[in-house]
């Protein structure tokens, strides 16, 4: 058997301080895992507000831009890198609509949250995006290139088609 390498796909999950406050980082990172995502980086801080506007910027002239500041820089955040096939999509699905009121059931955002200013958590909307949000986030050596350590196909069974 051998083992096709494809580039995989990343995106930016954060969880949100009001999700880390909540104790909800471990229900919400399992979720990823279960679902067969690759976790490869992961950190907790407290965000400047200069990092914000960055990560942000599209949203800096919109009328809830100072409380969405006030929100994001009240607590520590957990940061995760997330890999696999066609995560950045999959992703937004799991955490559902931004407006908590609006997400569906079993989402992350209409499971565990009301508001649209507490919807506790981050998703990348789009693979461009989401490059710009990881290299924002992460240096290039906190991101981890693993693989199953016995190689081959071992493993891989449950997580990925590329045996064969
Ligand atoms: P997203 O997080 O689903 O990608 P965006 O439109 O990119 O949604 O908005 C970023 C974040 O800004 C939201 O997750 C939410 O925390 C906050 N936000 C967006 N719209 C509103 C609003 O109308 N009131 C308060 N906060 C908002
Ligand atoms: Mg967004």
């Amino acid at each position: 058997m051998s083992e096709i390498k494809h580039p995989q796909e990343r995106t930016l999950i954060a969880v949100k301080p009001d999700g880390v406050q909540r104790r909800l980082v471990g229900q919400i990172m399992q979720r990823f895992e279960q679902r067969g995502f690759k976790l490869v980086g992961m950190k907790m801080l407290q965000v400047s507000e200069e990092l914000l506007s960055q990560h942000y910027q599209e949203l800096r002239r919109k009328p809830f831009y100072p409380s969405l500041l006030h929100y994001m820089t009240s607590g520590p955040i957990v940061v995760m890198v997330w890999e696999g096939h066609n995560v950045v999509r999959t992703s937004r699905i799991m955490v559902g609509d931004t407006n908590p009121a609006e997400a569906q059931a079993g989402t992350v955002r209409g499971d565990f949250s009301i508001h649209i200013s507490r919807n506790v958590v981050h998703a990348s909307d789009s693979v461009e995006g989401a490059q710009r949000e990881i290299q924002l986030w992460f240096h290039r050596k906190e991101l981890m290139d693993w693989d199953f350590a016995l190689g081959g196909c071992v493993g891989t069974i449950l997580y990925s088609w590329l045996c064969s």
